[in-house]
Formats: C-alpha cells, structure tokens, sequence
C-alpha cells in the first residue's frame, strides 16, 4: 500500500518507517519541513497541518493516510486547537476528497487519561481527557467516527500509550507500547478487510495493563512485547511526585494545569452526602 505518513519527522514516525517498509508498505512522508534523516529518493510532500489546502494535496493518489503529526504533549488551547483539531479536521477531510480507503489516526490514552489506575479500561470506556492535549485525541476519535457515519471513510484510532525503545518510567511498565508492537498494530489496521470506525488500545502485552482491548484482536493483533521484562531495571523513575499523577491514568499529564480544590472526582463520586458537604 502506497500511505501518507503525516508528522514524518517524529520520534514514532522515524522508528516506524525501517519496520512499515519492510512489511512492504511504501511512504510518502510529510511534515512541515523535510526530516534530515530521510534519503534523498524518498517521497516527501511538505504540508502544515493547519494549511488546508497543502494537507488535501498531500493525500491525493495514495492509498491511505498514516496520521501521526501533532503536538505530541499539553500546550496552550489555541496552538493544541490549530495543529492537532483543525489539523486532523484537515486529514480525514483531505482523506474523504482524495477517495483515500482509509486512515489510521494516532490517539492518544490521554484521551481516557483522567481514569483512576484501578479501573480497567476497553475501547467502550467513557472519555475522560486530562489536558488539552486529550481532548484533542477525543476530538479526533469523534471526528473519525462522523467521517464513517456520513462519509463511509474507515479509520482505526489507535489509542496509543508510551510509544518509547523501551519503558523508562514504573507507569510505563503498564503503558508501554513498543515499537515492533505498534508497527504490527498499524499494519494491521491497514491490511484489515473492514474496519468501520475502529478504536484501539495501542499497547504491548504488558502484565501490569490497564486495557483489555477485545476489538484489536479481531485484526490479528498480537504484541509480541512486555514491559515486564524491564521491570526493577536502573533508571526506572518511580514514584512519579505528585500524587495524581500517580492515582490517574494520565500521569503528569492529570496534574498540568489542575485548579480542582475538591477531592479528585473519583473520591467524589464515591463520598457520601455528608462527606461532600464537609469538604465543601
Ligand atoms: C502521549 O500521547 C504523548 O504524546 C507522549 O508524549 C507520552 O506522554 C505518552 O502519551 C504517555 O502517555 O506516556
């Protein structure tokens, strides 16, 4: 499959493209600027996401879009709502125009990040964003699934975890994603025969896991990788220092910009009357 990689120049871009290309996809890439490490006979159409017209005409004559450009962390709500809303507004829509067969759009957990640890999450789950940033991923999610309701554009929204070589955080041990894993994930949603407007949990076969995720493996997905295996290793941060982070999903992500004086809303919803009175 010929696919439109977006975000071309990133971290999880650079190590997916030896591996998507020796599962014999071939890479139009693209990003703001052309990536210094990308050979000279590689196809590269440059397109900011928040120009319109370039990022249509990036998508035409391919196959599919691979859409992994965005502002990876939490931002300001206008620059989160140029690049990452109205950018991936501009994607599935150049996507539709182009008659592309579909997109496989990186999410994001921190989407769901304001869940507790304790709860154990499926793609069924209610959105819980913990930044800017998660809503974004949400926004996507939606805009995914209205694109095949009204459009009949398929997508797979792969909601992904800590996409890193190898987990360098406790919390990873549970969110980690490698890279040979996501490379699988992604082949997958491409090759699927029928996707509709799938979600799923891109993450590796980790004992400590906070998401069962039923619906990747009705594509074949099968991590191979555990971040188990890198458990007690030297340079692990562990406990991370603000207790939220270390309760919710999101990680620092929960805690950014938090202005709740009210017990986090899990507490919340389990007080009684009486004790919400009394912590008012
Ligand atoms: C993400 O979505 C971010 O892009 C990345 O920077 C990490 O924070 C990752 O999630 C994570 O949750 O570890």
């Amino acid at each position: 499959m010929h696919i439109l990689m977006t975000g071309a120049g990133g971290a999880v871009a650079t190590a997916l493209t030896p591996r998507l290309t020796a599962l014999g996809h071939s890479l139009r890439f693209s990003d703001r600027v052309r990536p210094a490490a990308l050979p000279a006979d590689a196809e590269f159409v440059p397109a900011d996401l928040t120009d319109r017209d370039a990022v249509h005409a990036a998508c035409d004559g391919v196959d599919a879009v691979l859409h992994l450009g965005a502002i990876s962390v939490e931002d300001a709500f206008d620059a989160i709502l140029d690049v990452n809303i109205r950018g991936t507004q501009h994607v599935f829509e150049g996507a539709r125009r182009a008659g592309n067969r579909r997109v496989v759009f990186a999410s994001s957990n921190h989407a769901v990040g304001m869940h507790p640890r304790s709860a154990l999450l499926d793609e069924t789950s209610p959105y819980r964003p913990d930044s800017f940033y998660g809503l974004s991923k949400a926004y996507g999610e939606l805009l995914a699934r209205f694109y095949w309701d009204k459009h009949g554009l398929e997508s797979a929204s792969l909601r992904i975890g800590s996409c890193e070589a190898a987990p360098s955080q406790k919390r990873h041990l549970s969110t980690w994603l490698s890279h040979d894993d996501l490379a699988q994930l992604v082949d997958r949603s491409l090759r699927a025969e029928r996707l509709g407007a799938a979600i799923f949990y891109g993450v590796s076969a980790n004992d400590r896991r906070w998401w069962r995720d039923r619906s990747a493996e009705t594509i074949g997905y099968r991590p191979k990788d555990n971040a188990e295996a890198h458990a007690g290793k030297p340079g692990m941060l562990d406990p991370m220092p603000n207790p939220l982070d270390e309760t919710h999903q999101g990680g620092t992500f929960v805690s950014a910009n938090y202005t709740r004086t009210l017990p986090p809303s899990d507490l919340w919803e389990a007080m009684g009357a009486e004790q919400k009175q009394g912590s008012l």
